[in-house]
């Protein structure tokens, strides 16, 4: 593919959504992807300051008591919404790729071209575990990787990236659409609570480390469960896409079982809420349409196991039942008109090569590219930008990076 671009701000032009699904005019059957790999992580605390360190690693508590997936007492996932128990994140803060820009610079030694390698091999330190390799193509946030990803099969919203390139590597960062924007600055009090009861749920399943709680029965009293939105586990992972875009970003990891038995991220669990099926209609519509971002998500950072906690229009769980998710794909596949999943790869692994073949076209050092898609669009659009509010890497990390 190639793509002439002028250098100059405000210059839109379009890369098509249907020579992203190709490769040289066919559609592709299967892209690769490497499992990933976790090479850190780091935890956000109560105040959402940067630890470099798992202290929020939560463990996961199996809900022994149900029979048949039936819990055998309901979760009020109301429980601590509007009392001083829920101390909600201020989302006015933009906090863009920040936090794995924090992540980098603690780790940047790890990072190693081919010739310090070499010299690393010669000093006989090549088995130290620490090393993750080059630096990689691409820093982000896997929650951007899987908007990116869902684009094909994706009817409802819309994303905008901004991307910045250092060195040889390409940083990606969400902006924060105009509709997305209204959406948020008009959700009404039912939307609130129910964006609370996914994290009540949070609650109710995970259990601080070193003791947890053996059973969902034996659980945290409620009166002294505190939700605090600003805490967050998250694990940084490596993979590569279609052996040519090595990719590394941070994902928000729900919780963790046994490390004993599980390495990461084997051991990790996605938690979910999701209203009771009171149809077959209604779990068909769950494979063919919502089960996408859920797989997308897990999938791209290794995680196997989605436990969904299904709930009533009043807020409490009724049961709870595991999914994995390697197994959603061939769900989804057995539905008339429903995703696949190498349509999202190899989406994906276009994109990612129109981006290095844009910046190649640029010069890269005095601007932003900010890629857009809208449902319905035909295309995906890119601009450049001169703009500094479109920058989101801080001279603090340009001058630790470079
Ligand atoms: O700048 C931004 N607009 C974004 C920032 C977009 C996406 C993520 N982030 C940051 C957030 O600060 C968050 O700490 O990344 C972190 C999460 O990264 P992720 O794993 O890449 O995000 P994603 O896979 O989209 O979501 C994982 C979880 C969500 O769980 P559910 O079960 O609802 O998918 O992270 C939470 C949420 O609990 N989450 C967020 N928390 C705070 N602010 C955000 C956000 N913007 N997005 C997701
Ligand atoms: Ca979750």
């Amino acid at each position: 593919m190639l793509y002439v671009v002028n250098n100059c701000s405000c210059f839109i032009t379009m890369l098509s959504l249907e020579s992203l699904l190709k490769d040289n005019g066919e559609v592709r059957q299967c892209c690769d992807i490497r499992k990933p790999t976790e090479v850190g992580r780091f935890s956000l605390d109560f105040q959402r300051r940067f630890h470099h360190d798992r202290r929020q690693m939560v463990c996961y508590i199996p809900a022994e008591a149900r029979r048949n997936g039936t819990l055998l007492q309901l979760l009020d996932l109301n429980d601590g919404y509007k009392s001083p128990r829920f101390v909600k994140r201020d989302e006015g803060v933009k906090e863009r790729l920040d936090h794995m820009l924090q992540w980098m610079v603690c780790n940047k030694r790890r990072f190693a071209g081919k010739s310090h390698f070499h010299d690393v091999k010669r000093q006989k330190v090549e088995q130290d575990q620490n090393i993750i390799g080059e630096p990689p193509d691409f820093v982000l946030w896997r929650g951007h990787l899987t908007k990116l990803m869902c684009t094909p099969f994706e009817n409802r919203d819309g994303w905008s990236m901004a991307c910045q390139k250092l060195e040889n590597t390409v940083y990606v960062s969400e902006v924060e659409t105009k509709a997305a924007a209204q959406r948020k600055a008009s959700s009404t009090e039912r939307e609130k609570l129910m964006t609370y009861w996914g994290v009540r749920f949070e609650g109710y399943m995970t259990g601080r480390f070193p003791k947890p709680p053996e059973t969902i029965s034996v659980r945290t009293p409620k009166e002294e469960t505190i939700i605090n939105t600003n805490e967050a586990f998250c694990s940084v992972f490596r993979t590569r896409v279609n052996k040519r875009h090595s990719v590394v970003y941070g994902a928000e990891v729900d919780c963790c079982k046994s490390v004993d038995v599980l390495s990461p991220p084997d051991c990790y669990v996605e938690l979910k809420t999701s209203r009771k099926f009171t149809s077959r209609k209604q779990e068909e519509n769950f494979y063919r349409y919502k089960c996408l971002k859920w797989w997308a998500q897990s999938y791209l950072a290794g995680i196997p196991q989605i436990t969904c906690g299904f709930r009533d229009d009043d807020g409490f769980v009724e049961s709870i039942r595991d999914f994995s998710t390697l197994d959603l794909p061939n769900r989804a596949m057995t539905l008339h008109n429903s995703w696949n999943p190498s349509a999202c790869l190899t989406f994906l692994d276009n994109l990612l090569q129109a981006i290095k073949e844009i910046f190649q076209a640029v010069n890269t050092s005095k601007c932003t590219i900010i890629l857009s898609w809208e449902p319905g669009d035909k295309c995906v659009s890119y601009e450049l930008s001169h703009s500094p509010k479109d920058c989101f890497l801080h001279e603090w990390y340009i001058n630790d990076m470079t």
